[in-house]
């Protein structure tokens, strides 16, 4: 996509807030009853995340969306290259937070048929994710943010 080119300060986006992406929305499915074949990526194995591996660009933004019968959740592994055992997550996943970047995020708990807010991309780089009740059983994802 084309680079985008920031509106002056002063411009008037009376339908679009600050915080929203400049880019397109990509849709991530989360269902272990669905996507039930164990996948090989970079990370690590994974299962129940469909696309496993998501790739956008700074200013898109990232819909995750339970196609499933339990709870899941989107949560990001902090300062791990590869699926840890223990991602040492609190009571935090459950909430919405922050935004796709080095920082911690996560999609909260989604209800089976919800859809999570937009979590925008903030900067270039790798993110692994997992779901918070499902970690163990290896539902878990990457994140690839191009310029
Ligand atoms: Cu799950």
């Amino acid at each position: 996509m084309l680079a985008a080119v920031p509106a002056p300060a002063h411009a008037a986006r009376p339908h679009q807030s600050q915080d929203q992406g400049n880019g397109t929305t990509v849709v991530v499915s989360l269902s272990l009853s669905k996507y039930t074949a164990v996948k090989a990526i970079d990370a690590g194995s994974t299962v129940g995340v469909k696309p496993d591996v998501i790739r956008v660009h700074v200013g898109d933004s990232v819909v995750f969306v339970n196609d499933d019968t339990d709870h899941h959740t989107a949560t990001s592994l902090l300062n791990a290259a590869t699926f840890v055992d223990d991602p040492r997550w609190t009571d935090d996943a459950l909430r919405p937070n922050g935004e796709i970047g080095p920082g911690f995020w996560s999609t909260g708990d989604l209800s089976p048929g919800q859809r999570s807010a937009p979590l925008i991309a903030r900067k270039p780089g790798t993110y692994l994710f997992g779901c918070f009740f499902d970690y163990g059983a290896g539902m878990r994802g990457e994140i690839v943010v191009e310029p």
